[in-house]
C-alpha cells in the first residue's frame, strides 16, 4: 500500500539538464553543428574545436559527472525519479521527455547545471523543454529553477573550492594572492535586453568576495564564441596581461559560471590561460569545479523540494 505522498511521488519527477558533450571526436561535428543551429562548422573550425578535446584527452567529463551529480540528487530526495537530459548532445532533452512521458509523469521541476540565468542559456534549455513536448505531444507540468547563484550552499561550496586552491601556494604568494573569477562570455547585445546574466555573475562574486575577506578581485569572461560580433569583456587572457603589466605574481582563478571540470575550463585555463602565461613567471592556479560536490546535491534537493511543496 502507497501513502499519498508516495502516490504523487510517482507521477512527480526532476529533469536536470546540461550542456552536452561529443562522446569521441568523431561526433564532434554534428554536435558542433547543433551549438551552431543547424549550421556546419567551417573545416577551420572544426579543426580548431577537434584540437582542444584533444588536448583534454579526447572527451570531456561533463556527462559523467552530470550522471554521478543525478546519483547523489536522487539520493537525497528519495522518491523522485531523476532524468538527465542534454541541449547539444546524446542523451537529448527530448530523450528524457520521451521517457517521462512514457513513465507517467504528470508534474516536474527543471533545472540547469548552470547557476546563473541568461536568455541565451537557461532560456534556450527552457525553449528546449517546450519544443520536446510539443513533439512527443506531452503535457507535464513544468516548474523551472531559473538560477541559484546566491544562493548559500553554492557560495559555501566555492569558497571550499577556493580555499583548497589557496594551498597550492607558498605562505608569501598567499599574501598578495589575485583572484580572478570567470564565466562563460555571451554576445554584448544581451545588456542591451536586460538580461541579469552579468548582474548575477556579480553577485557570486561579491558574495564570495564577502564571507571571505577578498578585497583583491576581479572578474572577467572567458571562452567567447568564434563570431564576428561583440561578446561581453574583458576576456580573461586581456586581465592576465593587465596583471603581468602590473608586476602580480600569483593569481587564483575560480570559473563561479561553471559547475563542472569540463572543456571551457580544462582547456581554456587549464592550457590556453596557462600556455599564455608561460615565461611570464606567474604563479596561476585554478579552483577546482564543484562536479558531483555533495552540497550541490544538497541544495538541489533543497530547491526542488521548495518547488514541489509550492504546486
Ligand atoms: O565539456 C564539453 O564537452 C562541453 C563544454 C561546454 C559547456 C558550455 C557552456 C556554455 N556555453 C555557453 C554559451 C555558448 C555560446 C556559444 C557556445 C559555443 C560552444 C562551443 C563549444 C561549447 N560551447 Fe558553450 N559550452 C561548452 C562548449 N557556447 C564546444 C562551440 C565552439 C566554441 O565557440 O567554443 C556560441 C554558439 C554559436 O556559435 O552560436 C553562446 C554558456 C554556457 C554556460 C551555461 C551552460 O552550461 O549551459 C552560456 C559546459
Amino acid at each position: 500500500m502507497f501513502t499519498p505522498m508516495e502516490e504523487t511521488k510517482k507521477t512527480r519527477a526532476v529533469l536536470l539538464m546540461a550542456y552536452g558533450s561529443p562522446n569521441n571526436l568523431s561526433e564532434i561535428e554534428p554536435y558542433y553543428t547543433d551549438i551552431r543551429r543547424g549550421r556546419k562548422p567551417t573545416p577551420e573550425l572544426l579543426e580548431e574545436l577537434t584540437g582542444r578535446y584533444a588536448a583534454i584527452g579526447g572527451s570531456s567529463p561533463l556527462l559523467r559527472t552530470t550522471l554521478a551529480q543525478a546519483k547523489s540528487l536522487e539520493a537525497q530526495i528519495a522518491g523522485y525519479k531523476i532524468y538527465v537530459g542534454m541541449r547539444h548532445w546524446t542523451p537529448w532533452i527530448r530523450e528524457a521527455i520521451a521517457e517521462m512521458k512514457a513513465d507517467g509523469i504528470t508534474e516536474a521541476v527543471g533545472i540547469v547545471m548552470a547557476p546563473h540565468y541568461s536568455s541565451m542559456s537557461i532560456a534556450k534549455y527552457i525553449e528546449n523543454v517546450e519544443k520536446a513536448q510539443e513533439l512527443h505531444q506531452s503535457d507535464i507540468k513544468f516548474n523551472f529553477i531559473e538560477s541559484w547563484h546566491d544562493e548559500d550552499l553554492y557560495i559555501d561550496a566555492l569558497i571550499g573550492k577556493i580555499a583548497e586552491a589557496q594551498l597550492k601556494f607558498n605562505e608569501e604568494e598567499r599574501k598578495h594572492l589575485h583572484y580572478i573569477f570567470t564565466a562563460h562570455s555571451l554576445p554584448e547585445r544581451i545588456l542591451a535586453i536586460g538580461d541579469p546574466y552579468k548582474n548575477q555573475l556579480l553577485e557570486t562574486c561579491a558574495l564570495i568576495a564577502g564571507k571571505m575577506g577578498i578585497s583583491d578581485w576581479e572578474f572577467a569572461f572567458q571562452s567567447a564564441g568564434r563570431t564576428e560580433e561583440k561578446w561581453l569583456g574583458p576576456d580573461l587572457l586581456e586581465v592576465l596581461d593587465e596583471n603581468v603589466n602590473k608586476g602580480i605574481k600569483s593569481i587564483l582563478v575560480c570559473s563561479v559560471g561553471f559547475i563542472i571540470d569540463h572543456l571551457e575550463v580544462m582547456y581554456d585555463i587549464d592550457i590556453e590561460a596557462r600556455n599564455h602565461l608561460a615565461q611570464k613567471n606567474v604563479h596561476l592556479e585554478r579552483a577546482r569545479s564543484l562536479n558531483d560536490h555533495p552540497m550541490l546535491s544538497q541544495l538541489f534537493a533543497q530547491l526542488i523540494e521548495e518547488r514541489f511543496a509550492s504546486l
